[in-house]
């Protein structure tokens, strides 16, 4: 079996996880493998934005906890606009706790997480706790997201690490959406989906390490089944047409993968 040359209406005959099932239904859809990093600092830009991209996405990849001027009812307008667009949301706290403490990073404080991302990050790096603490909750249409790889300069998290991680989302398939990373790891896994971020236009890096690949790159070479694009869209002048552009392009770089 090759993931890479599978078309996605297959793959989802393989997922263990419900949430990658249905990722998978959104995107054959919308056509559409591209997530939007909506990284930005004010309720109404986040708002704005997601109703503007809504269309072109299959998924909104939040940090919440940058927002200055959060409040508990953005959540609702949040989902709604994900319920119009059909798009789900995805908190990316990168939580790296042991089990305890982000079973409470989870549920609690004033973001209450688990009460609307349907899918969250998390590292490896502390062991299975914390998947245990995230798949205690009471929902079971939960994904997570484990890095194996990181898009930055000089990351730590290679080799054994890398493996290790994989093997914990296979453990872990019934939870796991996916992994994020930068290369094709898991050739052999139609069920689990490969997030890739550190996407652009054009190759390219910017003054704090991150480092981006072009989308024919990211597709056809590293092995993505859905790109994530912040300031490649959040940047430009017309962000709705810019996300247009880049699910138009990176859906045909998808299809000719699996010609
Ligand atoms: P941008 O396209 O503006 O560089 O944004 C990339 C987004 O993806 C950020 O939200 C960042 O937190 C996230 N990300 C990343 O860039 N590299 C990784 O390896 C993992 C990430 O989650």
């Amino acid at each position: 079996i090759d993931r890479l040359r599978m078309p996605y209406s297959e793959r989802i005959d393989y997922c263990k996880n419900k949430v990658s099932a249905k990722l998978f239904k959104i995107m054959l859809e919308k056509k559409s493998n591209l997530c939007i990093a909506a990284d930005v600092t004010a309720v109404s830009e986040l708002l704005d934005l997601a109703d503007q991209v809504g269309p072109h996405i299959c998924l909104l990849k939040t940090h919440i906890d940058i927002l200055e001027d959060f409040t508990p009812d953005v959540i609702q307008t949040l989902k709604d606009i994900a319920e119009k667009h059909n798009f789900l949301l995805f908190e990316d706290r990168k939580f790296a706790d042991i089990g305890k403490t982000v079973q409470l990073q989870y549920n609690k404080g004033v973001y209450r997480i688990s009460s609307w991302a349907e899918i969250v990050t998390a590292h490896s790096v502390t062991g299975n706790g914390l998947l245990d603490a995230i798949k205690g909750s009471d929902n079971d249409t939960k994904g997570v997201f484990l890095l194996a790889e990181t898009s930055s300069a000089g990351s730590l998290i290679n080799g054994a690490y890398t493996q290790s991680t994989i093997k914990m989302a296979l453990q872990y398939n019934e939870l796991v959406t996916g992994i994020v990373c930068q290369n094709p790891l898991f050739t052999e896994h139609p069920g689990l989906i490969q997030l890739t971020p550190g996407v652009q236009l054009q190759a390219g890096k910017d003054n704090l390490g991150q480092q981006y690949n072009s989308v024919e790159v990211v597709m056809q070479e590293k092995g993505a089944d859905i790109a994530v694009v912040g300031r490649g869209i959040t940047l430009s002048t017309d962000p709705a047409k810019s996300a247009e552009n880049y699910k138009k392009l990176l859906w045909n770089a998808y299809l000719k993968r699996i010609e």
